[in-house]
């Protein structure tokens, strides 16, 4: 209800709206009105309130909170269930408790900020008070867990179109899980599932997303590497939830085709929006380095590499140079 009466609020822009017009609209008695709209201010919304004219947004805060967020999305499943956390250790930590419990497809978990936001491999991701986006997607598809994979690749094609919808900034994908904007990292993706031997139970998919951050709030090594929408856009500070909301309204869009027409559409996509493919590379795997050029992904999202002595190597997991 309040996401509601955020969008009424935000969309009447300097016009006053009476507290009857929103009781009318929302179905709801002023008394309730009123109640939403302290709480509101509560969350650092200024509104003002003038007797016989009604109430008038002035300022909102940059959140990305449930209200905020549903205040804008449009979406059927993704997102309709958000579950939104001032600090968390790791977003992932709380979906994969929520998976048990049976939380539906589509819920998302965010937080302002995360204490152990984690990558791939136990590496530690940065996840600065409210200057980004630090959020986890549950899905439940009914998939083989082979495929899995392919999910990080459709991940990538809806944060990369989402952000440039978004920003109109030159956003990059770099196999398997980076999204780059400029050379620099501006998003990374982390897959986690549960699965059963044949069966997926659930995947969490763990997105960061650099927004407001400027140069100074980068630790040091990640300052050569790293880079957020504002550092790339003169400084612009970019609503978050907005972002956020490009990337949801994506992340439907690809999710459902996938469901419905299989992983082709989105190895097309993928292979128009990838830096990766053409160039000479060289991926770090756990075990050794293989040099040569990307070639291409195949239907289970394993990227191939064609090596000087011509042979074709495939590489399951990565990081590229
Ligand atoms: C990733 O791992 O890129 C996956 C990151 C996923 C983060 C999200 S946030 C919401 C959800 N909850 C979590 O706890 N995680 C997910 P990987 O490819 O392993 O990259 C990690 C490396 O990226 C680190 O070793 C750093 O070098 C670099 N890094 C860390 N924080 C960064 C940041 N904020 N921006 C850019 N690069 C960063």
């Amino acid at each position: 209800m309040r996401g509601k009466l955020l969008q009424l609020l935000s969309q009447s822009k300097d016009r006053f709206l009476s507290g009857q017009q929103i009781s009318d609209m929302l179905h709801i008695s002023r008394t309730a009105v009123w109640k939403h709209i302290e709480e509101l201010r509560k969350n650092g919304y200024e509104i003002e309130a003038v007797p016989r004219k009604g109430y008038r947004l002035r300022y909102m805060p940059n959140l990305a909170s449930t209200d905020e967020i549903k205040s804008k999305l449009q979406t059927k499943a993704i997102g309709r269930h958000i579950v939104y956390k001032k600090e968390v250790t790791s977003t992932q930590d709380i979906a994969h408790q929520l998976v048990q419990e049976g939380a539906e497809e589509g819920t998302i978990v965010i937080a302002d900020k995360q204490t152990k936001g984690k990558g791939r491999l136990g590496r530690p991701w940065h996840s600065m008070e409210e200057k980004g986006l630090w959020f986890s997607i549950i899905l439940r598809p009914d998939i083989p867990p082979q495929v899995a994979p392919q999910l990080t690749l459709l991940t990538a094609v809806a944060v990369q179109e989402g952000l440039e919808r978004a920003t109109d900034l030159p956003v990059e994908i770099k196999w398997p899980n980076d999204i780059l904007l400029r050379g620099k990292k501006i998003a990374g993706i982390l897959t986690e599932m549960h699965s059963e031997l044949d069966r997926i139970q659930a995947i969490v998919v763990g997105i960061g997303l650099n927004v407001n951050q400027q140069k100074t709030d980068f630790p040091e090594e990640l300052s050569a590497v790293a880079t957020s929408l504002s550092m790339e856009a003169n400084g612009k500070v970019f609503q978050r939830s907005d972002v956020i909301v490009s990337v949801l309204e994506k992340y439907e869009h690809w999710y459902y085709k996938y469901l419905d027409q299989g992983f082709f559409p989105i190895k097309k996509r993928w292979e128009q929006l990838a830096t990766t493919i053409g160039k000479e590379i060289t991926a770090k795997t756990m075990r050794k380095e293989v040099q040569g050029i990307a070639e291409g992904i195949t239907d289970e999202g394993v990227l191939l590499i064609r090596k000087k002595d011509g042979t074709l190597e495939s590489v399951y997991s990565a990081d590229i140079d």
